[in-house]
């Protein structure tokens, strides 16, 4: 298949690629890197990649690609549970780090392999631009997989259901080209751009747009390591000229706005601002709006679907609406009978269901989950509930299911943080809902039943208990005690009459 990345090996050598910090890779020192861990992984069905947020993590997952191998990034807050579910489900061959990372106990029994930066040239920190050694088409050859085909997986992405463990969507090399060029036709997006982010690098929105995308493009990425203003500021003042966020960032943003002239000029001169992951509250976009003069975008997409619509930049960025469908993504509206929603006349809900050449192959050793995630006739049950405006615009108005919860952009089933909080010897009955939060959108409530009603376990115990188990961001904001749940005469538990 066609590369997906030319720039490795197209662009002037000196251009910039990557950016973290003070850390920076041209595409030259990138094609070497990543270039020399293809290399070694090369033959390796999956390899997991320890997804801090750091140039190894770029450089590990472009080198994988390049080898035609599939990357399984792991976010290091991972807990135990969801680690050992994760690397047992995903079984890779070899864990790629940057050297010096410690890594958890479930990861020493997998071969490392450090992902070396400086390949002995420039030590990754203002360059002179070009690394030494082979030349760059020969490094990349070198690392180039036997007869990579544009089905074969590109990544495995975990991703949270309403029930039990995350399950790993398989997404395979043909969705991130599609998705990525469909971007770059709704966003105008070359590679004279330069993207800012703060985002984490174990999910699509941070990798696979916020990295491989300028990377596609032969455009540089700028990240911040962690998210804040202050960053954003910076780069978007120094030649940055796109933002990529979930709602809580641009929350943030709206928030510090009234105090921060230097932020609303550096939004105002930016190319592009946009939002996904989660709906962006209009109240947020409006008063970001009215600071800056500038409207944020939203694109709305998933780990299964990679991106399916978009506000264009040359479109109307209208608050509350995710836009239109990318080119070459088919997308319905389907009501509770079945039957496709006709009407764009912005009430007649349906759930979005989709069709296209962005969507992922299958959930890893799923067979039953993947089955009953499409249609017969190969659409995507997205579960997303939506209308469209008579210009095609569609508002995405709800989700079919209750138990997932949107917190700070990450999806969090309800019923693996239930599990959780069950292993606790604390907690005898435990039910999880999403509640509204201007900051996170939602927040996630635990209902505990305590083992002893005389000794509830504290709300810090087992927001501390999740997150050891699973990651931090899946942990309880707020516990509530019960003495028993509500439940219907079945014995299922009844979230609709827990009082609010
Ligand atoms: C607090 N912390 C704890 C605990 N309490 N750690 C362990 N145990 C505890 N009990 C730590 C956290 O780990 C974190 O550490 C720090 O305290 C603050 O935590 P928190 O308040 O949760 O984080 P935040 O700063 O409020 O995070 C907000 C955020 C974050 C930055 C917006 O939610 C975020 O990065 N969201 C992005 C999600 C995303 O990319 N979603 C894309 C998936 P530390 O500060 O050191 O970390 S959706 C997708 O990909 C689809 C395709 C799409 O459409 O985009
Ligand atoms: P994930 O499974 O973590 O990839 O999250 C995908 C889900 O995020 C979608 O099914 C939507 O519910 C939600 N989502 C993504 N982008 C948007 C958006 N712009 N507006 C509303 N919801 C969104």
């Amino acid at each position: 298949m066609s590369s997906l990345f030319p720039a490795l090996t197209d662009a002037p050598s000196g251009h910039p690629a990557l950016r973290f910090g003070e850390r920076r890779l041209t595409y030259a020192e990138l094609a070497s890197a990543a270039g020399a861990v293809g290399a070694r992984v090369r033959g390796e069905a999956r390899v997991a990649v320890w997804a801090t947020p750091s140039l190894e993590t770029a450089v590990a997952v472009v080198g994988a690609l390049l080898a035609g191998v599939a990357a399984v990034p792991l976010n290091p807050k991972s807990g135990d549970k969801e680690l050992g579910h994760i690397l047992g489900d995903s079984a890779p061959g070899v864990v790629l780090a940057a050297p010096g990372d410690e890594l958890p106990a479930a990861l020493r029994e997998l071969t490392r392999i450090d992902v070396e930066i400086d390949g002995g040239t420039n030590g990754g920190t203002d360059g002179d631009g070009r690394g030494a050694g082979a030349p760059v088409g020969a490094v990349v050859g070198a690392a180039a997989g036997a007869a990579v085909g544009d089905e074969d997986p590109a990544l495995v992405v975990y991703t949270s259901g309403t029930t039990g463990p995350p399950k790993g969507a398989v997404i395979p090399r043909r969705a991130i080209a599609t998705t990525l060029d469909a971007l770059a036709d709704a966003w105008q997006w070359t590679g004279a751009d330069v993207l800012v982010h703060g985002l984490p690098l174990f999910h699509v929105h941070g990798l696979v747009l916020g990295i491989l995308g300028p990377l596609r493009r032969g455009g540089s990425v700028r990240h911040l390591g962690r998210f804040g203003t202050e960053g954003v500021t910076r780069e978007l003042s120094t030649g940055a000229s796109m933002l990529f966020g979930v709602p809580t960032m641009y929350h943030r943003i709206a928030e510090a706005l009234p105090d921060d002239p230097a932020l609303a000029k550096a939004l105002a001169g930016a190319r592009l601002l946009v939002s996904g992951s989660a709906a962006l509250p209009v109240h947020d976009h409006e008063r970001i709006a009215a600071a800056t003069g500038r409207r944020v975008i939203e694109r709305y997409g998933m780990t299964e679907t990679l991106m399916n619509t978009s506000v264009r930049a040359d479109g109307e960025a209208r608050a509350g609406t995710v836009g239109v469908p990318l080119p070459g993504v088919e997308l319905r509206l389907v009501d509770e009978d079945g039957s496709a929603v006709a009407a764009y006349d912005g009430e007649s809900v349906g759930e979005i269901q989709v069709r296209g050449p962005n969507l992922f192959t299958e959930y890893l050793n799923r067979p039953d989950a993947t089955a009953a995630a499409f249609t017969p006739d190969g659409w995507f049950r997205t579960g997303d509930v939506a209308v469209r405006d008579p210009d095609g615009y569609v508002r995405i108005v709800g989700r079919k299911a209750t138990d997932l919860i949107k917190s700070g952009g990450y999806k969090i089933g309800a019923g693996e943080i239930e599990n959780a909080l069950l292993e606790h010897p604390g907690v005898r009955e435990a039910a999880v809902t999403g509640e509204p939060d201007a900051d996170l959108g939602e927040r996630i409530v635990a209902w505990v039943v305590p083992a002893d009603p005389g000794s509830p376990p504290a709300e810090d115990e087992l927001a501390g208990h999740v997150a050891r188990r699973l990651a931090p961001h899946k942990r309880p904001r707020v516990v509530r005690y019960l003495d028993a749940l509500p439940r219907n005469d079945m014995g299922k538990i009844m979230k609709r009459a827990l009082p609010s």
